[in-house]
């Protein structure tokens, strides 16, 4: 049986970026892979990497559990689920930390870019957190993992982790595949485009979040940073801010770059930032719509509680194959 496994942290409110590299892929794969069971989980656990408001974090893990429908995932489809609710995500996330190497871990760049941006108090799970993830992923047999680019190197990690676990212990776990998209796997800033769109940025002109007022959100496309020179054409090297905006367009259309181009050749920046403002728009308003319908009913909770027993069920059967690998407990 194939599996897809993902998650989000329930950190900030999520971005375009989010959606483009992560959220869509989940449902056009839904879509895509009939005979995929599909686990998504929201990722409380790898939220206190950093410090979280106690009130804001329980209301995001819902808020996130509710977007994953929004977007499209089908509950009956897909198991859906809290990540600190299956107690097994932090018992393998320890064994992988006991797998892996401290250098290992230094060397990833979302710690060295996150250590960073934080002068003291940097917590221990901040370090450790790809073993955790790794933890997530092969808890349950993930043969695929869509996520955005930035997570790429995790998941080289998590493989890396899989592969040194069967052979220390025996043939234990199924090595993962990262599945990113083939445009939008690094939506970039639409005020500084050579940096990611965050959520964390300190701009919102820079990012459009998912729940942002509609015509707030149409205004950010039309004020995106461009450059001087009026062709649409993508270059990310010396346009970096219109080829930003020519991915986001494709990845929303599920059209090619190269045709987006050419429906525009003798066109205006700001005819094309315009029809990409629309664009935006039109994905958002029903996602939002369905957003509160969902976070407001009773379904919501039905959905986790269901999502829990089932993640639960398969993931206390992988634990005790790992105890027995490894010879822990009697
Ligand atoms: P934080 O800033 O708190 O680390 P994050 O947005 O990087 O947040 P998540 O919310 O867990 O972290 O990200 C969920 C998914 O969205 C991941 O698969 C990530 O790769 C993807 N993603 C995040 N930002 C972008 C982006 N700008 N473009 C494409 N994909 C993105
Ligand atoms: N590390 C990811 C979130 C995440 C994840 C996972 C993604 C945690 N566990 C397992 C895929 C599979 C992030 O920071 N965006």
């Amino acid at each position: 049986m194939k599996r897809l496994v993902s998650g989000i942290k329930p950190t900030g409110e999520p971005t375009l970026g989010n959606y483009i590299g992560a959220l869509r892929q989940f449902v056009n794969l839904q879509n895509e892979l009939p005979d995929t069971e599909i686990f998504v989980f929201i990722a409380d656990l790898h939220a206190i990497t950093t410090p979280q408001d106690k009130q804001k974090l329980k209301k995001r893990i819902r808020e996130i559990a509710a977007l994953y429908i929004a977007c499209g995932l089908d509950p009956e489809r897909v198991t859906l689920f809290i990540q600190s609710e299956v107690m097994e995500h932090a018992v393998l996330g320890y064994i992988m930390e006991s797998t892996a190497y401290i250098g290992e871990m230094e060397r990833m760049t979302q710690y060295k870019d996150k250590k960073r941006k934080q002068t003291e108090g940097i917590r221990t799970s901040l370090l450790t957190y790809p073993a955790l993830m790794a933890a997530d992923i092969l808890l349950y047999d993930a043969t695929v993992v869509p996520v955005g680019e930035d997570q790429r190197q995790h998941l080289e990690l998590t493989r890396d982790l899989a592969n040194r676990f069967n052979n220390m212990y025996g043939e234990t776990f199924v090595v993962p595949e990262a599945y990113t998209p083939k445009v939008g796997a690094r939506i970039k800033s639409l005020t500084e485009p050579t940096k990611k769109m965050d959520k964390s940025s300190e701009n919102p002109k820079s990012y459009i979040l998912l729940q942002d007022d509609l015509n707030a959100a149409k205004n950010k496309i039309r004020s995106a940073v461009t450059d001087s020179d009026s062709k649409i054409k993508f270059d990310e090297k010396n346009k970096p801010g219109i080829s930003n905006l020519l991915m986001i367009y494709a990845a929303l259309t599920d059209r090619s770059i190269k045709d987006i181009e050419d429906q525009y050749i003798g066109s205006t920046y700001q005819a094309f930032k315009e029809d990409l403002a629309n664009i935006v728009y039109d994905t958002l308003k029903p996602i939002q719509e369905k957003f509160n319908e969902i976070l407001k009913s009773k379904e919501l909770d039905e959905i986790l509680d269901k999502g829990r027993e089932k993640a639960s069920y398969i993931a206390r059967r992988k634990m005790s194959k790992v105890y027995k690998r490894i010879g822990l407990g009697r």
